[in-house]
Order: C-alpha cells, then sequence, then structure tokens
C-alpha cells in the first residue's frame, strides 16, 4: 500500500512539478535584488538597498517552481538571515566578482550559513556576478576565494554571470534545479 502511494505521489510530482524554497544571499550590492527581478520579469529594475527581503516567485525550471527570497545583505542585518533557513532546499550565494576587498567578508558569511544547523546538505549555487565589468574574477578563483573546494560533502556548483543582462543565470537555475530534485530526494522530502 505504502508503495502504491509513494508511486501515485511520484506521478503527480511528476505532473505538477515541485515547489522548492531557495534562499538568494551575499553581501549587499551583490546584485542579488537585480537577480530576483531578471528572473521574475526578465526586467532589470533599479534597487534601493533591501532593508528587509523581498520574496518572489519565478517561472518553473525543469518542473521546479521557486520560491525566491532575497533577504537585504548589509552587515547590520545579515543577523537577520538565520530566521529564514527552516525548510530551505537550495541557496543561492552571489558575490560581486570585482569588490575583492570583500571576499574575505563574504567567505565568513558564506562559511557560517552552510554551518548553520538548519542549512546542513542544502545544496549552494555560488554565482561569481558582475562578470561584465573590467577586473571581474574568474568563477573558478572566485570560488577558491569562497573556499567552496574546502567543504566536504557539501554539493556546490559555481557560474559566472551578469544579472543585468542575464547571462549564465539559465545554466545556473538549471543546476539549481538539479540539485534541489537530489537533495529533496536523498532527504525524503515529497
Ligand atoms: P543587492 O540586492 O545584492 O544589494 P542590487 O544588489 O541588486 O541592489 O545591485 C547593486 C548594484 O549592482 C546596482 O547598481 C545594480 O545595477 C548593479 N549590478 C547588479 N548586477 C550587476 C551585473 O551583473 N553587472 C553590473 N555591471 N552591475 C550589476 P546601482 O548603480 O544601482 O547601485
Ligand atoms: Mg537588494
Amino acid at each position: 500500500m505504502g508503495l502504491l502511494l509513494s508511486r501515485i505521489h511520484d506521478a503527480l510530482r511528476s505532473f505538477y512539478g515541485m515547489e522548492a524554497r531557495i534562499l538568494l544571499l551575499g553581501l549587499d550590492a551583490a546584485g542579488k535584488t537585480t537577480l530576483l527581478y531578471k528572473l521574475k520579469m526578465n526586467e532589470t529594475v533599479t534597487t534601493i538597498p533591501t532593508v528587509g527581503f523581498n520574496v518572489e516567485k519565478i517561472q518553473p525550471v525543469n518542473n521546479v517552481t521557486f520560491t525566491m527570497w532575497d533577504v537585504g545583505g548589509q552587515d547590520r542585518i545579515r543577523v537577520l538571515w538565520k530566521h529564514y533557513y527552516t525548510n530551505t532546499d537550495g541557496l543561492v550565494f552571489m558575490v560581486d566578482s570585482v569588490d575583492c576587498e570583500r571576499f574575505e567578508e563574504a567567505r565568513l558569511e558564506l562559511e557560517a550559513l552552510v554551518n548553520a544547523r538548519d542549512m546542513e546538505g542544502v545544496p549552494v549555487v555560488l554565482l561569481a556576478n558582475k562578470q561584465d565589468l573590467p577586473g571581474a574574477w574568474p568563477p573558478m578563483e572566485v570560488a577558491e576565494k569562497m573556499g567552496l573546494r574546502k567543504m566536504p560533502g557539501k554539493w556546490w556548483h559555481v557560474q559566472g554571470c551578469c544579472a543585468v543582462s542575464g547571462e549564465g543565470i539559465p545554466e545556473a537555475m538549471e543546476k539549481l534545479s538539479e540539485m534541489v530534485k537530489l537533495y529533496r530526494k536523498t532527504r525524503g522530502i515529497p
């Protein structure tokens, strides 16, 4: 009976798709809000520093509908991030690839995030944003600076992108959908 119910559930899931909760975090000015509205409306919006959060449901990718939480990244309000951890299916961590002076600050925030109990095992997509700007660090070097290689057992993917033009974003969302599906499967989350 259990097996039958689980098969019915899987069939419904592949028909209706899956809803996933994604946290979009990173230091202030990394480009998070620009990305969120690019994904939502395919438009580049004029942003102001986010105090609090923006949340949007975006078009399904591979049958996964993402609800993306863009939580303000200014240092004073980063302490609020932890209130958003519960039931997160994926983390998109965004870095301004030009702002090398704050790479270490970003790394420390990412480290704290992935080590948080409620974020255990949650897959990470690292977006090395602003690749359009001169002096942008290559994505793999940004990943190195963020210490991703030193995070054993962590599922991560690095993607260079430009949130303004949208370049690199479809690839990142594709990868995110794959990792979220796998994560939920291994955790037995329907
Ligand atoms: P945040 O939400 O992470 O704090 P925002 O960041 O989305 O508010 O973006 C901060 C600034 O970076 C904005 O510029 C925005 O236009 C710019 N930006 C975001 N992504 C890119 C990108 O890929 N390339 C370039 N060149 N700029 C980007 P302003 O001038 O409004 O502060
Ligand atoms: Mg913002």
